[in-house]
């Protein structure tokens, strides 16, 4: 088990999980065309959004609190939102800023603006492309329009990698290159992470914005049979393959394993019943309490929270969009304004007495708790300078040392016994849980079982303002 604890994100991992809720903007052909999936055979003279503003979608989304911004480049019906030098199928041919336009460079120009992060959809499969099915000639293709959007557009945070794949206009099936398609993205953008059919994030397996109870960052990941080269990288062995199972990564699993890595949930899911824009859906925008309840469950859980957000046909965030997204926020905000254990008197101890167990405070992060191997269970006991009520729990692991929680427990004090109010399994860079309301001024954290001893970078408690 201490090895599965002792894998550890990269340092691009670990920053793309500490940004925890990001945006995704599905725009494009399918806005005008009022599809989910486009043919490819629609008219580039279709793409006409008039009232077009970058920088309204960046306020919206950097005051709901995002801090990145991944946008459909290219969706599966082909056509392109940056004028691509492989195709005629893009902004170019449309009558949007007389083919002048470049949605990705006004978008990439006001997350720099805003200090948000961009990142990138390209789809694979490409329904308007010819050289599609042609499996070199497409690899090629795909490879040129990746290191255009990955070179001439400054930094990217992260690449989007569908896994949809149709038959081609000859009738063969497309190949995809995915080492190859790696390589483009290590080369240009040495930072960025590669989502789902890529090694660096996982897809959570559901598009509901609820991730598992118990998720973890470390899980066996598939791998080429033959290990080629002993110096053979992660990219090249690495084969995507479904991790949309309930358990991923408990000890069982582990176990079996052939091999392990630092593998995260991403938790993708819309605003609106779509991934694009239908006026129809207008009234169908997910309210902010729903939205409230996705975080809980999807940064609350181990994940980074996805939230699709697509602008309509004039190319503005839709008024009822923004006002959702206004509610969310405003709701967050006043639930963590106060932790309620801020004050509190802290210590720790574990249940092998022969053993000390260390508590240091850490500057950059609020608390770092770190105690030795076979320990038992651990405690961190918080005393209150005076009763409060609370019905939210936070806990963080310290990361960047390995995810190591399996069980834990919160009980507080009634005078007489310690009563059990909230209880998880993992833990990881977030864990979020509501219970009925507590009023204490002693409570404990136990933690249970764990993979090696344990660590915490953060504990809270707050009172929902729902
Ligand atoms: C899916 C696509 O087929 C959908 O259209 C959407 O882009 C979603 C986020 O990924 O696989």
């Amino acid at each position: 088990m201490s090895t599965a604890a002792d894998i550890i994100p990269s340092p691009y991992q670990f920053a793309w999980q500490e940004m925890e809720f990001v945006a995704f903007v599905h725009f494009g052909m399918n806005t005008f065309a009022d599809r989910e999936w486009g043919e490819g055979t629609e008219s580039p003279s279709l793409f006409n959004p008039i009232g077009f503003d970058a920088r309204q979608w960046i306020r919206v989304l950097k005051d709901a609190g995002m801090k990145m911004v991944i946008v459909t480049a290219k969706h599966h019906d082909g056509f392109c939102l940056w004028p691509s030098e492989y195709t005629e199928h893009s902004v170019k041919t449309s009558p949007w800023r007389q083919g002048k336009g470049d949605v990705v460079r006004e978008v990439a120009d006001a997350c720099r603006e805003a200090g948000l992060k961009l990142g990138i959809y390209l789809s694979p499969w490409d329904r308007h492309e010819p050289s599609y099915g042609d499996s070199p000639a497409y690899n090629e293709h795909f490879r040129s329009q990746l290191r255009e959007l990955l070179t001439n557009y400054g930094e990217i945070g992260e690449v989007w990698f569908d896994g949809a794949c149709g038959e081609g206009p000859n009738g063969k099936r497309q190949e995809y290159d995915w080492p190859a398609y790696y390589r483009v993205v290590r080369e240009c953008q040495p930072k960025a992470v590669i989502f789902g059919m890529g090694p660096d994030l996982r897809w959570v397996g559901t598009e509901t914005g609820y991730g598992r109870e118990t998720e973890w960052s470390v899980v066996p990941v598939p791998m080429k049979e033959a290990l080629a080269s002993p110096n053979a990288s992660l990219d090249e062995l690495f084969v995507p393959g479904d991790m949309t199972g309930k358990d991923l990564g408990s000890r069982e699993k582990i176990a079996a394993a052939r091999a392990l890595a630092w593998y995260p949930a991403e938790t993708d899911v819309s605003i609106r019943p779509g991934w694009f824009y239908h006026a129809s859906q207008d009234e169908e925008v997910k309210t902010p309490e729903k939205l409230v309840d996705i975080y809980f469950s999807s940064v609350g859980r181990n994940g980074v929270l996805l939230l699709n957000v697509p602008p309509d046909k004039r190319g503005l965030i839709h008024e009822h969009d923004t006002r959702s997204l206004m509610g969310m926020r405003e709701l967050l905000d006043r639930t963590f304004q106060t932790n309620l254990v801020e004050q509190a008197k802290v210590e720790a101890s574990s249940e092998n007495s022969g053993h000390a167990v260390q508590f240091i405070l850490d500057k950059d992060k609020e608390t770092y708790w770190t105690t030795p191997e076979d320990i038992g269970s651990a405690t961190l006991e918080f005393s209150l300078p005076e009763k409060k009520t609370f019905d939210v729990a936070m806990l963080q692991e310290e990361i960047r040392v390995g995810q190591r929680v399996e069980e834990f427990t919160i009980e507080s004090w009634d005078g007489k016994a310690w009563r059990p109010f909230a209880k998880g399994t993992t833990i990881g860079h977030k864990r979020l849980l509501r219970f009925p309301e507590t009023t204490a001024d002693r409570v404990r954290l136990t933690v249970v079982k764990s993979r090696s001893n344990p660590t915490l970078a953060s504990f809270g408690l707050f009172k929902l303002a729902l």
